[in-house]
């Protein structure tokens, strides 16, 4: 998979490009790469955001300094390159990211992560410069950029080889195969620590049971009164 991340902080990303499951990814043949808005910027002084029209605090995103910076990249015009490659802007408005959503973005060959900065985007780049909008929950970040990361880790670990084990993003919480449900518990050695057990059905050996014991515990996990992190 190719990624390229569009941002005024592209340092950023240095350390989380340094994770383990990231870094595998991309010994594995992924590719994560930075775009500066500022470096392709037609405006004087590295400018690249500017007041809102009609007023307002804070400071917008310019819709030619995007699409500067898609053209340099992709060498055409933005407005057909959505027409080929994902282009996703990361907005606190867009579409919720969940498990059903990084599949989906894990099955493209070539994504395009829009960052946003202040205020966020002029509106015309949501318009036409990109193909969809994502975030990663309501409530505001001061820019996309770790809404960008966020969405980068739970991709990447999706792809093939970058866990190590090709089981552990498979049959995890909210995945298809728990039908959606959060993930059963998990325990590891000591088998008892200060008269805390660990459940003897997982001792047992008898894989079928334990199979079905965990279906049964990520089941009433997904029930409304079932998560431990509801009161
Ligand atoms: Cl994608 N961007 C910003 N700025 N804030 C957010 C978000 C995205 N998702 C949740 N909050």
């Amino acid at each position: 998979m190719q990624i390229d991340v569009f941002t005024l902080f592209p340092h950023w990303f240095d350390w989380f490009r340094g994770q383990r499951h990231v870094a595998n990814a991309l010994a594995l043949g992924s590719e994560l790469e930075c775009v500066d808005y500022r470096a392709h910027t037609p405006l004087s002084a590295g400018q690249v955001d500017d007041t809102p029209f009609g007023g307002g605090a804070g400071m917008v995103l310019r819709v030619d300094v995007v699409e500067a910076a898609l053209r340099a990249r992709y060498d055409d015009d933005p407005v057909a390159v959505r027409e080929r490659r994902r282009v996703v802007a990361l907005t606190p408005g867009g579409r919720m990211l969940d498990d059903a959503l990084a599949s989906e973005l894990a099955a493209e060959e070539e994504l395009t992560l829009l960052c946003g900065r202040y205020e966020g985007f002029d509106e015309r780049v949501l318009e036409h410069l990109c193909s969809d909008q994502i975030s990663i929950g309501r409530y505001v970040l001061a820019g996309g950029e770790l809404a960008a990361m966020v969405v980068c880790d739970t991709v990447l670990r999706k792809l093939p080889g970058a866990l190590g084990h090709e089981e552990s993003a498979h049959e995890e919480s909210f995945s298809a195969a728990l039908d959606g449900a959060p993930e059963y518990p998990h325990y590891t050695r000591p088998a008892e620590w200060r008269g805390w057990s660990v459940p003897d059905v997982l001792l047992s050996g008898h894989h079928a049971r334990i199979r079905e014991w965990r279906a049964e515990r990520s089941r009433e996990r997904a029930e409304p009164s079932g998560g431990a992190s509801l009161p």
